[in-house]
C-alpha cells in the first residue's frame, strides 16, 4: 500500500478522533505498550519436542493437516520470528514444558529442569522476546483423566512434581529476563460420565494447588485456568471456573480467562470486572471457539473486542497479561499467528479509541439511546487508518500485504519440510 495514502488517512482519522477528545498520538503510544503472549504451540500443533512424545490428549485437539508444521526447536523458532517480523509491536513467547531443548534425550516430566530451558533464554535475549511458561500434564502415559486430583498418590506426586519444577523454571526464566515470567497452570482433570467423587477430586487439586504454591517464587506468577468441559471429558471438570476463582481470590494467584471455556451465550468479557475486585491480575487465553472450544483463530469478532473494552473500561490495562490460544492445523500456521495476533491488536485499539469517558457521562445521565448511539458509531469510525499507521510506524507490512511475505517463505521454508 502506498505510504503517501496510508499518511493522508491517518491525517484525517487523527481529526476525526479528536473531535470525539480521543488523541491517537497517544493511542498509538499506548499500543506500542500492548504486548501480546504469543503461544508456541500454533507452529506445530501442540506436539512439542519431548523424544518420548505421544498423540495430543487431555480433551484438546488440533484438527486439519496443512503441509509445514515446525518440526524442532530450530524450524519452530524461525516460524515465530517470521511471525512477529509481520506483527507491529513488541511481544512475549509463551512456552509449553514439552518443548524443552531436550537434546535427543527423554526427560520426564518430573525430571526437567532450567537447562532444558537455557537455550530458549538465550535465544530469547538475542531477541528480545521476554518468556512465559505453562505446565503441561497432557499428552503423558500418566496423564489419564486426572492429574493433579489423581486419588492415585503415586500420580498425583508426579504432577505436583511436574508443576512445582515448572514454578522453578518459570522463576529462573523471570530471573534471566528481569521481569516476572507468567505461568498458566491448566489441568485437563475430569470425568466422561457420571462421577460421585467430585469433592474428593477437588479436594485433591485443592491440596496439590496448595502443596505446589507453598514454594516462593518471585520472579514468576502462577495463573490458573479453568473450562467447561474437555473431549472426552464431558461431563465433569475437576478444575472448573468456579474452583479456580475461588482458589485465586483465596490465595492469590492469577485468573486465566479463556474466551473458549465458557457457555456458548456467557460473556468471558462479563468476567473481568467482576473478578478484578479480588483478582489481582488476569491472564488472558484469547482464541475463538467455533461450537466447542475448537481454538480458530482469533479474528476482529464482537466477543474479542468486547473483552478487550471492558479492560479498557476498568482501567485495568496493566492488571492484564495478553495471551493467545489457538491451534489451527488446516491453515497456514504462520499465518494463523500473524492473523490472530494482528486482529487482536485491532480489538485492542478499537477499544482505545473508544470516548469511553463521554458514554460514560451519558449513562450516568439516563441518556441510554446517545450510549447506543455512540456505541454503534464507534464501529463505523476510521480505527482502521490508525491501525495501518501503527504498522506504518513500526516498519511490518500494511493491510494485506503480508499475505506476500508469508507465500514467500512458505515457498522457500515451511512447504519444503
Ligand atoms: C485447554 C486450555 C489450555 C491449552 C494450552 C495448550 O483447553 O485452553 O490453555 O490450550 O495449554
Ligand atoms: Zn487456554
Amino acid at each position: 500500500m502506498k505510504e503517501e495514502l496510508i499518511k493522508k488517512a491517518y491525517e484525517i482519522a487523527k481529526e476525526r478522533y479528536a473531535e470525539i477528545g480521543i488523541d491517537t498520538e497517544k493511542v498509538l503510544n499506548m499500543m506500542q505498550d500492548f504486548h501480546l503472549s504469543m503461544h508456541c504451540w500454533q507452529a506445530d500443533d501442540v506436539k512439542g519436542f519431548e523424544v518420548q512424545a505421544g498423540d495430543l490428549s487431555g480433551g484438546i485437539q488440533s484438527t486439519g493437516n496443512y503441509p509445514g508444521a515446525a518440526r524442532n526447536i530450530d524450524e519452530l523458532r524461525a516460524d515465530v520470528l517470521k511471525a512477529l517480523s509481520l506483527i507491529p509491536g513488541s511481544h512475549r513467547l509463551n512456552l509449553h514444558e514439552i518443548y524443552g531443548d531436550f537434546k535427543g534425550k527423554a526427560v520426564d516430566r518430573d525430571e526437567v529442569t532450567v537447562e532444558h530451558f537455557q537455550s530458549w533464554i538465550d535465544w530469547a535475549k538475542e531477541n528480545q522476546l521476554p518468556l512465559d511458561f505453562n505446565s503441561s500434564s497432557f499428552s503423558h502415559p500418566k496423564s489419564g483423566n486426572l492429574t493433579l486430583a489423581n486419588p492415585d498418590e503415586g500420580i498425583r506426586q508426579f504432577w505436583v512434581e511436574h508443576t512445582k519444577r515448572c514454578r522453578e523454571i518459570s522463576n529462573a526464566i523471570g530471573q534471566a529476563q528481569n521481569d516476572p515470567c507468567i505461568m498458566n497452570l491448566w489441568v485437563h482433570d475430569g470425568c466422561k460420565d457420571f462421577s460421585v467423587n467430585h469433592a474428593l477430586y477437588r479436594n485433591l487439586l485443592k491440596a496439590s494447588l496448595d502443596e505446589i504454591l507453598a514454594v516462593e517464587q518471585p520472579m514468576m506468577k502462577t495463573s490458573i485456568e479453568g473450562k467447561v468441559f474437555g473431549i472426552g471429558l464431558e461431563s465433569f471438570t475437576v478444575g472448573s471456573h468456579d474452583f479456580y476463582t475461588a482458589y485465586a481470590a483465596k490465595n492469590g494467584t492469577l485468573l486465566t480467562i479463556d474466551t473458549g471455556h465458557y457457555h456458548p451465550t456467557e460473556s468471558p468479557a462479563d468476567k473481568v470486572s467482576a473478578v478484578l475486585p479480588f483478582v489481582d491480575e488476569l491472564m488472558l487465553h484469547v482464541s475463538r471457539p467455533v461450537r466447542w472450544d475448537s481454538d480458530h483463530v482469533t479474528i476482529m469478532d464482537d466477543p474479542t473486542y468486547e473483552l478487550f473494552a471492558e479492560i479498557v473500561r476498568a482501567n485495568a490495562l496493566d492488571r492484564v497479561h495478553y495471551g493467545l490460544d489457538f491451534f489451527d492445523g488446516a491453515i497456514n500456521r504462520i499465518a494463523a499467528y500473524v492473523i490472530g495476533s494482528r486482529s487482536a491488536q485491532k480489538c485492542m485499539l478499537r477499544a482505545l479509541l473508544e470516548p469511553s469517558a463521554t458514554i460514560s457521562q451519558y449513562e450516568l445521565a439516563g441518556k441510554n439511546h446517545h450510549v447506543l448511539t455512540l456505541l454503534e458509531e464507534q464501529k463505523a469510525m476510521p480505527w482502521n487508518a490508525v491501525y495501518d499507521e501503527f504498522c506504518l510506524r513500526n516498519n511490518v507490512p500494511v493491510g494485506q500485504d503480508f499475505m506476500a511475505e508469508i507465500d514467500a517463505y512458505e515457498n522457500t521454508v515451511t512447504l519444503k519440510r
